[in-house]
């Protein structure tokens, strides 16, 4: 992608993401609906539907040739990453909006066949704007975030996780993960995927790792963690598929090797 377009995309997926958040703010002032998807802990809002609809809108009426892969699904039926493709989480971390009105946030990846060129993280709440551009670095608000020190110790880190592993489960040897959480500093449980990714950007966690998220949980996150200096694979070490759900650990590459290999055994399907 040319420099001209990566800045003028940016720009305006800057712009429509800071007026989102403006509306995502004063939403929270008046009623909204609450619906659950898959299950009754898979949450959505109208909130979140206005704003993919808001966003998916905008994009296509500026640049109608570009897709739009949204959760919420008012954008494209998207198959292939030909072309320039937007990625677009509404609002990452629902169940947080819903229940405690902060720690969400709009997550943007811009992907040019296939290749990430733009993330945007914003979280509303706290007005905070964290973003990658491709070749350029990682920034928050403006400033160049630092690159990550590569010579994390594995019994310095924070790791992010859910509470999923610290009960059975089908996918993961468990008492390896306990492992892992006695080896460890600690580990944090933020809620938000596109925020955590964001945080290991920042290098104020060293590590986070889930078992299953979406390319809209990712997208925006993956180019930001690169940027600064960071690896996103799936949690058996290979590249992860911006068309399917992934497992994902996104790090600091000096302790990226020894958590798969030492802590991360999936169990036979
Ligand atoms: P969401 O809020 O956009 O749905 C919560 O641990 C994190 O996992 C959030 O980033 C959440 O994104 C994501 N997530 C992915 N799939 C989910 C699901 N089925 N239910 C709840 N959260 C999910
Ligand atoms: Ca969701
Ligand atoms: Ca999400
Ligand atoms: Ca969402």
């Amino acid at each position: 992608m040319k420099d001209e377009t990566k800045y003028e995309l940016f720009n305006q997926a800057r712009q429509w993401i800071l007026e989102a958040g403006e509306e995502i703010r004063k939403s929270l002032d008046k009623p909204y609906q609450v619906d659950t998807k898959k299950d009754r802990k898979d949450l959505v809002t109208d909130v979140d539907k206005q704003t993919e609809q808001f966003l998916t809108r905008q994009i296509k009426s500026i640049y109608p040739h570009h897709k739009v892969m949204g959760e919420e699904g008012f954008g494209d039926e998207v198959t292939s990453l030909d072309g320039v493709v937007w990625i677009v989480d509404p609002i990452d971390g629902t169940m947080n909006f819903v229940n405690q009105q902060r720690n969400f946030a709009i997550s943007v990846g811009i992907y040019e066949n296939g290749a990430g060129q733009i993330g945007v993280i914003y979280d509303v709440m706290a007005d905070v704007l964290y973003y990658g551009l491709k070749h350029e670095g990682a920034y928050k608000n403006g400033e160049r975030i630092k690159r990550l020190d590569h010579n994390r110790k594995l019994e310095d880190a924070l790791i992010g996780m859910n509470s999923f592993w610290s009960v059975p489960n089908r996918r993961l040897d468990e008492t390896k993960i306990h492992q892992l959480i006695r080896k460890v500093r600690g580990t944090r449980s933020y809620g938000s995927a596109a925020l955590e990714f964001a945080y290991v950007a920042e290098g104020i966690i060293d590590a986070y790792i889930t078992m299953r998220l979406a390319p809209w949980d990712v997208a925006a996150g993956v180019i930001i963690v690169e940027e600064a200096g960071g690896v996103t694979t799936q949690a058996n070490g290979h590249p992860i598929d911006m068309l399917q759900t992934n497992s994902i650990i996104t790090c600091n590459p000096s302790i990226h090797r020894e958590i798969i290999d030492g802590y991360i055994k999936l169990k036979p399907i």
